[in-house]
């Protein structure tokens, strides 16, 4: 590759020819404060605070250019701590405050706010521009997310994730001037704009502008009332992210310390989301040979994002017959906990109460949808995102790092490998293959690892040759994540291009470990770390230690089928465990 050599503050730097100034100083370990860069997603040169001085070969660059947009070239000669940048940069902070709501207090980012940060590492201790002042714009209709305009600096970060990674632009500049907003078009609430929720735009808003409508109080309020039995699941990836709340690096593994804390904050029972995970695979792994031997309705697609399925009923309602009927394992834990485990303990599973740990904002809708419920018994009663249970730990007073290691309940606890690979892109796959494939061959194969629908390219292929009622037949499968790849791979089937028997589809980039309610990852750190590998790394590591590493081999989703289910897509599955949705 083309390489330049170029000096700043002083420092000699040879890199790559397309690197931008900003990158180049990262390399050389120089820090450019910035708030609208977003790495590969949003280098727009906004909100001017990783202004420069620059020369090439003694010629100086007029005005002072934003390094996020300025390229590298030979022999340019970078200082980026002048008086005159220094100024520039405590300037525009100090114009950004003047219109900001600044409540810091109370905020909802106080702590992990970028804009606070800034102000803190610049030295900003005065605001000297006084003027008229957003008032707070509240929308909070949705059940899943709150937009705060009066927080926003219209970094632009949330528009270019919406429409660029996500390709749907329900987000974007509105009027002008001082009035001049981010918000859907027509001033159409996030509900109506049609949002799906996947909350990429929360993961990028470097302030509070965007957020997840909180469901804490009433969590503590169940806890603390003694008449409810409040059981509580955690998703696959929101051990691989949980830690970053306690300042633990990205990716960290924390699934007994996780397990310890649910305990200490008062819930009944701590279980695992993994297990409904494994029971998922059985149902929808049948529901698929089913499709495949009696000709129904191919590609499959999974069914257990809800980003995806709302994705899926808005933009593409031609698909919704070609879903899996599975309820997600977030709902099927719901239902399964207040008619098995309820049955098993004597709870009347009116008294119950199920709380979910999600990484996801969706999953707060997911769970509110009027078909999530049993002879009118709601399946989960509140989705919190993985940054709840860490204000939850906070607030509980609990020292997260201090912790020992816990395990899970028993029953609804019980989980395999396959069950906790589901939060990364292609996990889903991989352990229907591992089932699928053991189940067609007849025999325990030990080779089951499947790296070939692994990893963040956004859309993977994989064709596995098995037998079905005898005949060698060709399996063509294709993961995807992030709803802009999802487009792509429903075009292309539409046209004909394409003949999958079975596609994973999460609306999220990275899969669950990248979702919305995770932990945040500021700007600047995602320069050096991608949380969609970080995350994903630890899931496999966790699924490497198992014992079983198959779902057909968790020993009580076996139990759950024999005594209680009988046979996977029995009649009680489809009553508790399927839905459908409508076109
Ligand atoms: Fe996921 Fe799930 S894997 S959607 O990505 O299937 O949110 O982690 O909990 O329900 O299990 C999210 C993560 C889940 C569900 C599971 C699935
Ligand atoms: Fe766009 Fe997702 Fe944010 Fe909705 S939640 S505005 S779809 S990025």
């Amino acid at each position: 590759m083309k390489t330049v050599n170029l000096t700043i503050n002083g420092i000699d730097v040879t890199v790559p020819s397309d690197y931008t100034v900003l990158l180049a100083a990262r390399e050389a370990g120089i820090d450019i404060p910035t708030l609208c860069y977003l790495k590969d997603v949003n280098e727009i040169a906004a909100c001017r605070l990783c202004v420069v001085e620059a020369d090439i070969k003694g010629r100086p660059l007029r005005n002072l250019p934003a390094s996020c947009v300025l390229k590298v070239e030979e022999g340019m000669n970078v200082r980026t701590n002048t008086p005159r940048v220094r100024e520039a940069v405590k300037t525009n902070l100090e114009l950004i405050l003047a219109n900001h709501n600044r409540e810091c207090l109370t905020c909802n980012r106080n702590g992990t706010c970028e804009l606070q940060k800034l102000c803190d590492e610049i030295g900003v201790d005065d605001i000297p521009y006084v003027g008229e002042r957003r008032e707070p714009v509240i929308d909070k209709v949705s059940q899943a997310i709150i937009r705060d305009a009066s927080k926003c600096i219209l970094c632009g970060r949330c528009v270019a994730t919406c429409k660029q990674v996500q390709g749907i632009g329900i987000l974007d500049f509105t009027k002008r001037g001082f009035e001049t907003e981010i918000a859907p078009a027509f001033d159409f609430s996030m509900d109506d704009a049609p949002c799906v929720y996947c909350g990429q735009c929360i993961n990028a808003c470097p302030v509070a502008a965007l957020r997840e409508r909180t469901h804490i109080d009433e969590v503590w309020e169940a806890i603390d009332d003694p008449e409810k039995y409040v059981v509580v699941q955690t998703a696959p990836a929101v051990r691989a992210s949980l830690g970053e709340e306690f300042g633990l690096p990205v990716g960290t593994r924390v699934t007994g310390k996780m397990v310890a804390a649910l305990r200490r904050i008062g819930f009944n029972n701590v279980f695992d989301t993994d297990f409904t995970a494994d029971l998922t695979i059985m149902e929808e792994g049948t529901e698929l040979l089913g499709r495949v031997k009696n000709g129904g309705k191919l590609p499959m697609i999974t069914s257990c994002s809800p980003g995806w399925i709302r994705y899926c009923e808005l933009f593409y309602p031609e698909f919704v017959e070609n879903l899996s009927s599975c309820k997600s394992p977030q709902q099927m834990f719901g239902a399964l906990a207040k008619s098995y485990y309820a049955e098993k303990m004597g709870i009347n599973p009116k008294n119950m109460v199920v709380v979910s740990i999600m990484p996801c904002i969706s999953k707060k809708q997911e769970a509110d949808r009027p078909e999530m419920e049993v002879s009118g018994i709601r399946d989960v009663d509140f989705s919190l995102t993985t940054r709840e249970l860490g204000d939850m730990i906070k607030q509980a007073r609990i020292d997260f790092k201090r912790l020992p290691d816990e395990n899970f309940d028993k029953v609804l606890g019980e989980y395999t490998g396959a069950g906790v690979i589901f939060g990364a892109t292609g996990g889903v796959m991989e352990a229907a293959i591992r089932t699928v494939a053991d189940i067609l061959t007849g025999e325990d194969l030990e080779d089951i690892e499947y790296h070939a629908v692994r990893g963040i390219e956004g859309v993977k292929e994989a064709a596995l040759t098995l037998p079905i009622e005898g005949v060698d037949t060709e399996i063509k499968v294709a993961v995807v994540h992030g709803t802009a790849n999802a487009a792509k791979v429903l075009e292309a089937v539409k046209a004909g291009e394409k003949d999958y028997h079975f596609i994973e589809i999460m609306a999220c980039p990275g899969g669950c470990v990248h979702g919305g309610g995770q932990s945040h990852v500021s700007a600047k750190e995602r320069i050096d770390v991608d949380p969609r590998v970080n995350r994903a790394n630890a899931l496999y590591e966790e699924d490497v230690i198992m014992v079983n590493r198959k779902s057909h081999k968790n020993p009580e989703v076996i139990k759950l089928y024999e005594t209680f289910l009988k046979e996977p897509n029995s009649h009680l599955s489809h009553k508790l465990l399927h839905t459908h949705y409508e076109p």
